[in-house]
């Protein structure tokens, strides 16, 4: 798969490294970006090789939402919200497979809604989050408002999007907005590597994961319970779940193939 101008695209093995390419505007994004990031992430949500994403940015920042200085950003503003945000967030939150973003610096506006909708965040030591849409009188998109109160609970999100402040990674990490905070030049690396131990799990079974973890947000104990009895049959198929039992009872490593 060939990388956009304004991203790019790295496979080593099972695991993908997606990278928000335009540093000079800390990688602010616009209706171009939107369609080519949505088209790739698709892509590599239907390709059964890769088995973990690692979503980062390129520069000093990790995305500062939408590009401020796009000239028709404010054109039809609802259907330009559907047509390239919200496949974005679809994209990420329905990925059946792992994503993480390594929030390399600065994640603002929906820049903060695209790394809240991967599955973890690792973030470096010196970088901010901002709920940055009140500061330029907007409600929050791109997932914010549904994403932020189920990572930080209803107050703080409200606190944070009310406010439009700078959460510094200490904070960040104290709020559970982000799971480990890094030196920069270690958050790439050790996301990387744990999408490398992701990607050698079992692939199918991490996704179905996925899928009951985020429908538990909304569902009820005996809609969810369902849900995990017609997922466990798919699992109990597959060759990773025989792999599984087999190295267990022959005391060894398990090779999990992803299928
Ligand atoms: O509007 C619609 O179409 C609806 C959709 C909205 C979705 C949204 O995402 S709304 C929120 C948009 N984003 C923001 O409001 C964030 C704006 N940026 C910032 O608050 C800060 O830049 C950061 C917190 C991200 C980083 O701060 P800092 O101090 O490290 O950098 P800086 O000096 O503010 O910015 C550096 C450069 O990046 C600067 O350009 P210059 O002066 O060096 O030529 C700045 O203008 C540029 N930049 C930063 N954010 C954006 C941007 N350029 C275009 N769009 C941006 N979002």
């Amino acid at each position: 798969m060939s990388g956009e101008a304004t991203h790019r695209v790295e496979h080593d093995g099972g695991v993908v490294t997606v990278t928000l390419d335009r540093p000079d505007a800390l990688n602010a994004q616009t209706r171009a970006s939107r369609r080519a990031l949505t088209r790739d992430l698709r892509a590599l949500s239907a390709d059964a090789a890769v088995r973990c994403v690692v979503l980062t940015g390129a520069g000093r920042a990790f995305c500062a939402g939408q590009d401020l200085r796009e000239p028709d950003a404010l054109v039809d503003v609802d259907v330009m919200i559907r047509e390239t945000y919200i496949p974005i967030v679809e994209a990420l939150v329905e990925m059946p497979k792992p994503v993480i973003a390594a929030v390399n610096g600065a994640a603002a506006g929906a820049g903060l809604s695209i790394a809240l909708a991967c599955d973890l965040r690792y973030l470096a030591e010196d970088a901010v989050l901002m709920m940055a849409f009140s500061n330029i009188g907007l409600v929050p998109d791109c997932g914010g408002s549904w994403l932020l109160p189920r990572a930080v609970g209803y107050a703080r999100a409200f606190e944070l999007a009310t406010t439009g402040r700078r959460v510094a990674a200490g904070e960040a990490l104290a709020l559970g907005l982000v799971q480990r905070v890094l030196p920069r030049d270690q958050v790439l690396p050790a996301a990387t590597q744990l999408a490398a131990q992701l990607a050698a799990r079992p692939t199918l079974a991490l996704g179905w994961t996925k899928r009951l973890l985020r429908a538990a947000e909304h569902s009820s104990l005996a809609d969810a319970m369902d849900l995990e009895a017609q997922l466990q049959a798919s699992a109990v198929d597959t060759h990773d779940h025989a792999e599984g039992v087999a190295a267990f009872l022959e005391k060894r490593e398990p090779r999990f193939e992803g299928r």
